[in-house]
């Protein structure tokens, strides 16, 4: 039977509206809550696409300016309720960012926070430096990465640049209350999203050794078992250091300077300091040292082939930060290292422009934003806002070939391919944040859309939130609390064609690649969750609701 896709949580008034259905009809409407139509229209054939599989036909409300609860209706066929409301997005902005504060390690979750998901202190051990013959050390604190238990430095950082990058662009996520615990500063109480923040800071700053550079990761040897986190009580390890951790670091310390000096300058000079030492540490250090799991263990690895965007990303963020000459120019050398790098076919990883990458392991685009940030006109900030100029073109093309409306190409759906999706709909915020164009704004939304349930999945990535919400995330806790829903607010990884775990690979062959994901708990491949899969969601909602 055919399907009517719509995003199950809502639409802003002001912005794009549509439905896609699976199915030829002419005419739809679109139904209140007590039944009454309020707008009637007609479809667009749009056609088949590669990437869905499906003949879409396209029911677009855009015109409608009322609010409240509705449905669409196409023949006999109807989709979920969903709102229209200047209001639609706020609970689930609150989820998204209450998410981090569940992922926290080390001081616990109390009930008055954390209602029915509390829980005990966990992972409070002191860490083994792994092959070193030193003490151990204490780097409790912080979020969990993800559905394990491991804390990495590279994710970390990126999760809260673009928490932090959010801030600097749109001050209204300075107003985001999502009922965590009060956490003081000099000038008094810091806004919910710098409180959270720090949590991943101050650990962040655990991870740095006294000569400046960071361990990429804590974590027991090998995953724990699906266990509450206060009974994993494998011995921890700090595996070895790299200039992708430690350049990540510089740069994202640089960049919480910028933000944490209105509210306590202590706390503020402190990052500058370590990321000077940080970047110190670089200058000292100018080959790249990667990381590698140590031989047997199975956690997290974060594997980067180079190191050269982190350190383009350390350099913009302390030329931002200080406005000292020298970072710019080891930019402009960074830069000059990334071309060359991504013109080598050899090593292609990322899809589009390269400085406009804000994922785990190309952060290149982090960078720009700091330059972006700047007030001097230099060649390399106009260079990079024309990347962005350039890949929002791309990915606006990418949309007009697909019947969602959706910035993605085959190639995309790969491991947390929603983290894809969410990256380009932060190079199109950035794009109207330079240049604003409606353009954009309609494929950010048709993006958040596909996010939140108008995908051939029929399903909301994003727990609690949308009628078919997900609700079997790959996720410690959730799958050994007892408690039926998980927490709301999670994203997904989402569809990969990779099939690349156990359960995934029992699915159909050869299904379109948006169809290639299963709500089980076992498939990390693409059900899992991740601290940087929520967080440029946060971004991206902070751009729409600004
Ligand atoms: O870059 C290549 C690309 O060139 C190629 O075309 C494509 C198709 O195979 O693959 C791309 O590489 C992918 C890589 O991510 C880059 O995004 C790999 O296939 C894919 O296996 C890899 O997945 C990563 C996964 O760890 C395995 O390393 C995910 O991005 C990453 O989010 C995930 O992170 C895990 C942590 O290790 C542990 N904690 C949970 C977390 C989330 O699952
Ligand atoms: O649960 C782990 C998940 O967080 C990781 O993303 C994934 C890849 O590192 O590994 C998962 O752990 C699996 C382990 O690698 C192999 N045995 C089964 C584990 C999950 O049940
Ligand atoms: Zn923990």
């Amino acid at each position: 039977m055919g399907k009517i896709y719509t995003n199950q949580v809502g639409f802003l008034p002001t912005g794009e509206k549509m439905a896609i259905l699976s199915f030829d009809s002419p005419e739809f409407k679109l139904v209140d809550d007590s039944q009454q139509t309020v707008f009637e229209g007609k479809t667009s054939h749009f056609g088949r696409d590669d990437i869905s599989g499906e003949d879409t036909y396209v029911a677009d409300f855009s015109s409608f300016a009322g609010q409240g609860r509705f449905k669409v209706i196409a023949g006999d066929t109807e989709s979920v309720s969903f709102d229209i409301s200047n209001k639609a997005y706020d609970k689930l902005m609150k989820d998204i960012c209450k998410c981090f504060y569940y992922l926290r390690c080390g001081h616990g979750l109390s009930k008055e926070y954390a209602g029915k998901f509390y829980h005990e202190p966990c992972h409070l051990s002191k860490a083994t430096v792994y092959g070193e013959d030193t003490d151990p050390v204490d780097v409790s604190g912080g979020w969990h990465d993800a559905g394990d238990y491991g804390r990495y430095s590279t994710a970390g950082a990126v999760a809260v640049a673009h928490l932090l990058y959010g801030v600097r662009l749109y001050k209204n996520l300075l107003n985001v209350k999502f009922d965590i615990p009060a956490e003081k500063c000099e000038k008094g109480e810091y806004p919910d999203i710098l409180a959270e923040v720090k949590v991943e800071l101050d650990f962040l700053m655990k991870m740095q050794r006294e000569n400046g550079s960071v361990w990429h990761k804590v974590t027991t040897f090998n995953h724990a078992d699906f266990i509450m986190p206060e009974e994993d009580k494998g011995e921890l390890f700090l595996f070895s250091v790299s200039s992708l951790a430690t350049a990540d670091i510089a740069a994202v310390f640089a960049l919480a300077h910028t933000i944490y000096k209105d509210y306590d300058s202590e706390y503020a000079k402190l990052l500058l300091e370590r990321s000077l030492k940080a970047y110190e540490w670089l200058v000292a250090n100018p080959e790249p040292l990667l990381f590698k799991n140590a031989e047997g263990s199975n956690t997290g690895e974060y594997p980067e082939p180079e190191d050269y965007s982190n350190r383009f990303w350390a350099a913009c963020a302390l030329y931002e930060a200080t406005r000292e000459k020298k970072y710019y120019e080891d930019a402009l050398f960074q830069r000059e290292k990334l071309i060359i790098y991504d013109n080598d076919d050899s090593f292609k990883g990322y899809q589009g422009n390269i400085f406009t990458c804000f994922g785990w392991a190309d952060v290149a685009g982090l960078g720009s934003l700091s330059l972006l940030l700047t007030n001097q006109k230099t060649e390399l900030k106009e260079y990079v806002r024309n990347c962005f100029a350039l890949e929002a073109a791309r990915l606006c093309d990418n949309a007009a070939r697909n019947g969602f409306n959706l910035c993605m190409k085959r190639e995309d759906f790969i491991w947390g391919s929603n983290m894809e999706l969410l990256k380009y709909l932060m190079v199109l915020s950035v794009a109207n944040y330079l240049e604003p164009k409606d353009e954009y704004l309609n494929v950010i939304s048709s993006g958040i859309d596909y996010i939140l349930g108008c995908n051939s999945m029929d399903v909301s990535y994003v727990t609690g939130n949308g009628e078919r919400a997900f609700k079997n995330p790959h996720l410690r806790p959730t799958a050994v609390d007892d408690i039926e829903d998980p927490w709301p607010g999670l994203v997904s990884g989402g569809p990969n064609v990779g099939l690349q775990d156990e359960r995934a690979r029992m699915l159909p062959k050869n299904l379109p690649p948006m169809k290639c994901y299963i709500d089980h708990v076992d498939c990390y491949s693409l059900n899992e969750i991740t601290i940087y899969w929520n967080s440029p969601l946060v971004f991206i909602l902070a751009g729409l609701l600004k």
